[in-house]
């Protein structure tokens, strides 16, 4: 599906952008089940729904209220919707990061990243394999935007060539889940903002530095994230968003060996918390 030049461009940047790769009908089948979810999150006062390590899949940000729902993240969808494992298993995504990392390919995990007017969630700077190490760094995350992204709502940002760069997640020995605040103003200038319309695709490298501002606008800004590798590497520890299906084959075959590449590697706490804008020190509603 990608052409050769999409691939390079994919190593030598460590992000790629896909335009108009998933289609308006199943867009509108994503959006209906989230604002199900929205609703339903309008009768709960505390993070809420299981996953399979007991951490809550529904995270609700500092200030939710009936009035004025605040769901911050809902933590691996297709362990509760067959539309979000088809897109995601079975739609022109996987066939792309299959192209960037295949042939086999494995699903670590996913979720849905909600900012809605009014909300004041961030996502600090950071790169993904700080919280999911693998024993090789062949990946791709793959950000479906399931609305138009613009500067105005919180669109996401990426630092480009960062994959190549090494940088510490922990401050004063504590895992902050983000990169030492000091270099905040220079990945702002070095980063591209990733515009673009409902049904593009961002596809990232684990180890790409990338943030994302707070929504200033009053459109939402709603995206689903899923992290593919490749079906020969392995995780260093058990996944902190853990879906039922993480480490499903979803493409060709499983591996019965471990690829590993040279090198030390910090590695995350096993965290409780529920969602990492809590690790990040954003206050979830339980957590006044
Ligand atoms: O929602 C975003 O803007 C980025 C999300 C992200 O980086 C993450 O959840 O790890």
């Amino acid at each position: 599906m990608l052409s050769q030049q999409q691939v390079d461009r994919y190593r030598q940047d460590g992000f790629l952008v896909l335009r108009n790769v998933i289609g308006a009908r199943q867009l509108s089948v994503l959006l209906n089940e989230l604002d199900g979810w929205i609703e339903e999150s309008r009768s709960h006062s505390s993070n809420y729904g299981e996953t399979p390590d007991g951490k809550a899949r529904f995270d609700l940000e500092a200030g939710h209220s009936a009035e004025q729902p605040k769901l911050r993240r809902v933590s691996n969808p297709v362990d509760i919707s067959k539309a979000y494992r088809e897109v995601l298993w079975n739609s022109a995504i996987i066939d792309a990061v299959t192209d960037l990392v295949g042939p086999d390919i494995k699903f670590h995990h996913s979720k849905i990243n909600i900012k809605l007017p009014g909300m004041q969630t961030r996502v600090d700077y950071h790169q993904d394999h700080a919280f999911d190490p693998h024993t090789n760094d062949d990946s791709a995350t793959a950000s479906l935007l399931l609305d138009d992204m613009t500067e105005d709502n919180g669109c996401l940002r990426v630092v480009p060539g960062s994959h190549n760069e090494r940088y510490s997640h922990y401050q004063n020995d504590k895992f902050t889940g983000a990169i030492e605040p000091k270099l905040t103003p220079d990945f702002e200038r070095r980063s591209i903002p990733i515009l673009g319309k409902a049904g593009d695709v961002c596809l990232m490298h684990s180890r790409t530095v990338h943030g994302s501002p707070p929504n200033r606008s009053n459109k939402p800004r709603c995206l689903l994230i899923c992290d593919y590798r490749a079906a020969d590497a392995f995780w260093l520890i058990p996944p902190l968003v853990l879906s039922v299906h993480s480490g499903r084959v979803i493409r060709g075959k499983p591996s019965r060996v471990a690829r590993l590449v040279a090198g030390s590697i910090e590695l995350p706490p096993p965290y409780k918390e529920d969602s990492f804008f809590s690790v990040q020190g954003q206050k979830s509603v339980d957590e006044h």
